[in-house]
């Protein structure tokens, strides 16, 4: 009977000492591997925004500006790309005169005929008559570089001349 007893201590003392041993350790719950966070995109520098820039023209007879040499040093005008642009015109000569941005690279013919190139012209002010004075506002073309300004009045290119200066913002 003594015997006995102590072999089931012994089977208890074995399985309870197993037990705890044999019960699979938990596997470790896998850590979630990091999702890669997607950068923040840049922000468009301020895409909502709207760049404004200013212009003044003076035009006489027959060049814009202050010096009558403007084949050889055109006026220039400086926008940012693709901003509201407002342009002051006042016409100080004794003649029509208007002020058109031509196409880009456009081979401007000599003399420019109004009523025969105008489809060379990107944007114009409208003729200002002897002593007129106006504003007016485009949208400055979006791609970078030299525009050649004229005044469409026939026979006034090349004479009058400029150049509008598209820049990065
Ligand atoms: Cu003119």
């Amino acid at each position: 009977m003594g015997r006995y007893l102590v072999s089931w201590l012994l089977v208890l003392g074995v399985l309870s000492g197993c037990g705890g041993s044999s019960t699979p350790e938990p596997t470790a719950t896998p850590v979630p591997t990091a999702t890669p966070v997607a950068a923040a995109e840049p922000e468009a520098p301020s895409a909502q925004a709207v760049i404004a820039a200013t212009l003044e023209v003076a035009m006489h007879d027959i060049y814009f500006g202050e010096d009558n040499n403007n084949l050889a040093e055109p006026p220039v005008w400086r926008v940012p790309a693709g901003a509201e642009v407002t342009v002051n015109l006042e016409n100080l000569g004794g003649l029509d005169h208007n002020w058109a941005i031509v196409q880009k690279d456009a081979e401007l013919p000599v003399p420019f005929m109004p009523d025969q190139n105008s489809d060379l012209i990107l944007w114009a002010a409208g003729v200002l008559a002897a002593g007129e004075k106006t504003t007016d506002t485009f949208t400055a073309p979006v791609e970078l570089g030299e525009y050649i300004v004229i005044c469409t009045v026939a026979g006034h290119y090349p004479a009058m001349q400029g150049r509008l200066v598209v820049e990065s913002m």
